[in-house]
Protein backbone atom coordinates (compact mmCIF):
# COMPACT_ATOMS: atom_id res chain seq x y z
CA UNK A 1 0.00 0.00 0.00
CA UNK A 2 2.31 2.56 1.00
CA UNK A 3 4.71 0.99 -1.94
CA UNK A 4 1.96 2.22 -4.19
CA UNK A 5 1.79 5.69 -2.47
CA UNK A 6 5.39 6.57 -2.99
CA UNK A 7 5.09 5.31 -6.74
CA UNK A 8 2.55 7.77 -7.51
CA UNK A 9 4.47 10.41 -5.77
CA UNK A 10 6.99 10.03 -8.15
CA UNK A 11 5.11 10.01 -10.99
CA UNK A 12 3.82 13.65 -10.49
CA UNK A 13 7.65 14.66 -9.02
CA UNK A 14 10.04 13.69 -11.74
CA UNK A 15 12.43 16.25 -11.13
CA UNK A 16 15.34 15.09 -8.62
CA UNK A 17 18.29 17.20 -7.19
CA UNK A 18 21.38 15.56 -7.50
CA UNK A 19 24.30 16.93 -5.82
CA UNK A 20 27.52 16.56 -7.77
CA UNK A 21 29.95 18.31 -5.21
CA UNK A 22 29.72 20.62 -1.86
CA UNK A 23 28.36 23.65 -3.66
CA UNK A 24 27.33 22.16 -7.39
CA UNK A 25 24.09 20.66 -7.86
CA UNK A 26 22.02 19.02 -10.86
CA UNK A 27 18.52 19.93 -11.07
CA UNK A 28 16.70 17.57 -13.26
CA UNK A 29 14.23 18.48 -15.56
CA UNK A 30 13.55 21.59 -13.66
CA UNK A 31 13.60 23.75 -16.43
CA UNK A 32 11.17 21.49 -18.44
CA UNK A 33 7.94 23.51 -17.41
CA UNK A 34 9.00 27.06 -19.69
CA UNK A 35 10.89 25.34 -22.35
CA UNK A 36 8.31 26.76 -24.58
CA UNK A 37 8.55 30.20 -23.07
CA UNK A 38 12.36 30.07 -22.99
CA UNK A 39 12.28 28.77 -26.48
CA UNK A 40 10.47 31.63 -27.74
CA UNK A 41 12.46 34.45 -25.66
CA UNK A 42 15.36 32.70 -27.32
CA UNK A 43 14.04 33.04 -30.78
CA UNK A 44 13.61 36.95 -30.32
CA UNK A 45 17.64 36.80 -28.15
CA UNK A 46 19.02 35.56 -31.72
CA UNK A 47 16.92 37.28 -34.02
CA UNK A 48 19.08 40.29 -32.92
CA UNK A 49 22.37 38.85 -31.99
CA UNK A 50 22.82 35.87 -34.15
CA UNK A 51 25.01 33.14 -33.12
CA UNK A 52 28.19 33.54 -34.50
CA UNK A 53 31.59 31.47 -34.44
CA UNK A 54 34.21 33.20 -32.63
CA UNK A 55 38.08 32.84 -32.33
CA UNK A 56 40.25 32.36 -29.31
CA UNK A 57 43.13 34.99 -28.81
CA UNK A 58 45.63 32.26 -30.66
CA UNK A 59 43.23 31.98 -33.20
CA UNK A 60 41.34 28.55 -32.98
CA UNK A 61 38.07 28.64 -33.57
CA UNK A 62 35.48 27.77 -30.50
CA UNK A 63 33.31 24.93 -32.20
CA UNK A 64 29.98 25.94 -30.15
CA UNK A 65 28.46 29.19 -31.85
CA UNK A 66 27.95 32.24 -28.88
CA UNK A 67 25.83 34.83 -28.05
CA UNK A 68 24.34 36.54 -25.42
CA UNK A 69 21.88 38.75 -23.53
CA UNK A 70 21.93 40.63 -20.57
CA UNK A 71 23.77 44.14 -19.44
CA UNK A 72 27.08 42.24 -20.37
CA UNK A 73 28.14 39.69 -23.16
CA UNK A 74 31.14 37.58 -23.65
CA UNK A 75 33.27 37.37 -26.35
CA UNK A 76 36.29 36.70 -27.77
CA UNK A 77 38.36 37.28 -30.82
CA UNK A 78 41.79 37.65 -31.76
CA UNK A 79 42.02 40.92 -29.87
CA UNK A 80 41.02 38.96 -26.90
CA UNK A 81 38.49 38.26 -24.44
CA UNK A 82 35.90 39.75 -22.39
CA UNK A 83 32.37 41.60 -21.29
CA UNK A 84 31.16 43.94 -23.21
CA UNK A 85 27.87 46.33 -23.04
CA UNK A 86 27.54 45.89 -26.73
CA UNK A 87 27.50 43.23 -29.68
CA UNK A 88 30.32 43.79 -31.71
CA UNK A 89 28.51 42.05 -34.32
CA UNK A 90 25.99 44.51 -34.15
CA UNK A 91 27.35 47.82 -32.43
CA UNK A 92 24.12 47.63 -30.26
CA UNK A 93 23.48 46.92 -26.95
CA UNK A 94 22.64 42.86 -26.11
CA UNK A 95 19.30 41.84 -26.32
CA UNK A 96 17.45 42.37 -22.79
CA UNK A 97 17.29 39.48 -20.39
CA UNK A 98 13.99 37.87 -20.57
CA UNK A 99 12.07 37.34 -17.25
CA UNK A 100 11.53 33.94 -17.58
CA UNK A 101 15.60 33.49 -17.77
CA UNK A 102 16.09 35.64 -14.97
CA UNK A 103 12.94 33.74 -12.82
CA UNK A 104 14.28 30.24 -13.50
CA UNK A 105 17.55 31.39 -12.69
CA UNK A 106 16.58 32.28 -9.16
CA UNK A 107 14.43 29.73 -8.50
CA UNK A 108 16.95 27.33 -9.89
CA UNK A 109 19.97 29.18 -7.21
CA UNK A 110 17.81 29.04 -4.75
CA UNK A 111 17.00 25.72 -4.79
CA UNK A 112 20.43 25.22 -4.70
CA UNK A 113 21.08 27.50 -1.77
CA UNK A 114 22.16 30.46 -3.53
CA UNK A 115 19.54 33.05 -2.21
CA UNK A 116 18.61 36.80 -4.21
CA UNK A 117 20.69 35.29 -7.36
CA UNK A 118 20.19 38.18 -10.04
CA UNK A 119 22.24 37.67 -13.16
CA UNK A 120 23.25 40.55 -15.60
CA UNK A 121 24.57 38.37 -18.40
CA UNK A 122 23.12 35.29 -20.13
CA UNK A 123 25.42 33.22 -22.53
CA UNK A 124 24.09 31.04 -25.22
CA UNK A 125 25.87 28.25 -26.29
CA UNK A 126 24.75 26.32 -29.43
CA UNK A 127 26.49 23.18 -30.21
CA UNK A 128 26.29 20.60 -33.40
CA UNK A 129 26.60 16.84 -33.33
CA UNK A 130 31.04 17.32 -32.66
CA UNK A 131 31.29 20.43 -30.70
CA UNK A 132 32.37 20.47 -27.52
CA UNK A 133 33.94 22.87 -24.77
CA UNK A 134 37.30 22.52 -23.90
CA UNK A 135 37.88 21.87 -20.20
CA UNK A 136 38.21 25.44 -19.03
CA UNK A 137 37.22 27.91 -15.49
CA UNK A 138 34.77 30.10 -15.80
CA UNK A 139 36.82 33.47 -13.92
CA UNK A 140 35.98 36.70 -16.21
CA UNK A 141 33.17 37.39 -14.03
CA UNK A 142 33.68 40.18 -11.11
CA UNK A 143 31.45 38.59 -8.62
CA UNK A 144 33.11 35.62 -7.07
CA UNK A 145 30.33 35.18 -4.84
CA UNK A 146 27.35 34.71 -7.19
CA UNK A 147 26.72 31.24 -8.53
CA UNK A 148 26.39 29.96 -12.13
CA UNK A 149 22.95 28.31 -13.48
CA UNK A 150 23.09 26.49 -16.71
CA UNK A 151 20.27 25.34 -18.62
CA UNK A 152 20.53 21.98 -21.21
CA UNK A 153 18.34 22.10 -24.27
CA UNK A 154 18.13 19.80 -26.88
CA UNK A 155 20.52 16.82 -27.90
CA UNK A 156 22.33 15.47 -24.31
CA UNK A 157 25.46 16.33 -23.22
CA UNK A 158 28.53 14.67 -21.14
CA UNK A 159 29.74 17.52 -19.06
CA UNK A 160 33.09 16.91 -17.24
CA UNK A 161 32.87 18.70 -13.93
CA UNK A 162 36.87 18.70 -13.11
CA UNK A 163 39.27 20.36 -10.19
CA UNK A 164 40.78 23.48 -9.43
CA UNK A 165 43.70 22.29 -11.85
CA UNK A 166 43.24 21.58 -15.97
CA UNK A 167 44.53 18.07 -15.32
CA UNK A 168 43.03 17.03 -12.15
CA UNK A 169 40.68 14.17 -12.26
CA UNK A 170 36.80 14.72 -14.10
CA UNK A 171 33.75 13.15 -12.82
CA UNK A 172 31.46 12.79 -15.99
CA UNK A 173 27.84 13.74 -15.70
CA UNK A 174 25.23 13.48 -18.55
CA UNK A 175 23.02 16.78 -18.88
CA UNK A 176 19.44 16.20 -20.90
CA UNK A 177 17.13 18.73 -22.18
CA UNK A 178 15.86 20.50 -19.54
CA UNK A 179 18.31 19.82 -16.61
CA UNK A 180 19.49 22.87 -15.25
CA UNK A 181 23.34 22.84 -13.10
CA UNK A 182 23.94 25.29 -10.43
CA UNK A 183 27.39 25.70 -8.90
CA UNK A 184 28.95 28.32 -7.02
CA UNK A 185 31.21 29.15 -3.35
CA UNK A 186 33.43 26.49 -3.25
CA UNK A 187 33.18 24.95 -6.78
CA UNK A 188 32.86 28.02 -8.55
CA UNK A 189 35.84 27.98 -10.04
CA UNK A 190 36.35 23.91 -10.60
CA UNK A 191 37.28 22.93 -14.06
CA UNK A 192 34.83 22.21 -16.51
CA UNK A 193 34.04 21.26 -20.25
CA UNK A 194 31.42 18.92 -22.25
CA UNK A 195 32.13 16.32 -24.46
CA UNK A 196 31.78 16.31 -28.10
CA UNK A 197 28.03 15.86 -28.71
CA UNK A 198 26.50 12.86 -30.23
CA UNK A 199 24.81 12.74 -33.67
CA UNK A 200 20.85 12.38 -33.13
CA UNK A 201 17.73 14.42 -33.47
CA UNK A 202 15.80 16.23 -30.78
CA UNK A 203 11.94 16.87 -31.25
CA UNK A 204 11.98 20.00 -30.54
CA UNK A 205 15.62 21.88 -31.34
CA UNK A 206 16.34 19.49 -33.98
CA UNK A 207 20.24 18.52 -34.53
CA UNK A 208 21.38 20.55 -31.57
CA UNK A 209 22.22 21.43 -27.87
CA UNK A 210 21.95 24.62 -26.95
CA UNK A 211 23.11 25.70 -23.37
CA UNK A 212 21.99 28.91 -21.49
CA UNK A 213 24.69 29.91 -18.67
CA UNK A 214 23.41 33.12 -16.34
CA UNK A 215 26.08 34.99 -14.72
CA UNK A 216 26.75 38.03 -12.70
CA UNK A 217 29.32 39.31 -14.65
CA UNK A 218 29.94 43.05 -12.59
C1 LIG B 1 31.30 24.83 -14.11
N1 LIG B 1 29.23 26.00 -20.80
O1 LIG B 1 29.58 28.67 -21.21
S1 LIG B 1 27.80 24.74 -18.38
C2 LIG B 1 30.38 28.10 -20.46
O2 LIG B 1 27.29 23.23 -21.37
C3 LIG B 1 30.26 26.62 -20.24
O3 LIG B 1 27.70 24.92 -22.63
C4 LIG B 1 29.09 24.58 -20.77
O4 LIG B 1 31.08 26.07 -19.59
C5 LIG B 1 27.93 24.22 -21.64
O5 LIG B 1 31.28 28.67 -19.83
C6 LIG B 1 28.98 24.00 -19.41
C7 LIG B 1 27.55 23.50 -17.22
C8 LIG B 1 28.52 23.32 -16.10
C9 LIG B 1 28.36 22.22 -15.38
C10 LIG B 1 29.15 22.00 -14.28
C11 LIG B 1 30.12 22.84 -13.86
C12 LIG B 1 29.52 24.19 -15.71
C13 LIG B 1 30.32 23.95 -14.57
C14 LIG B 1 30.88 22.59 -12.71
C15 LIG B 1 31.84 23.46 -12.28
C16 LIG B 1 32.05 24.58 -12.97
FE1 LIG C 1 32.24 27.49 -18.48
Amino acid sequence: MSLDLFAEDDLQQPTRVERISEQAFVLRGHALPQVDELLTALANILNCAPLRQMQTPAGFALSARLSSCGDWGWYTDRNGYRYSATDPLTAQPWPAMPVAFLALARAAASTAGFEDFVPDACLINAYAPGAKMSLHQDKDERSCTAPIVSVSLGLPAVFQFGGFQRNAPAQRVSLFHGDIVVWGGVDRLRYHGVLPIQPGHHPLLGEQRINLTLRKAR
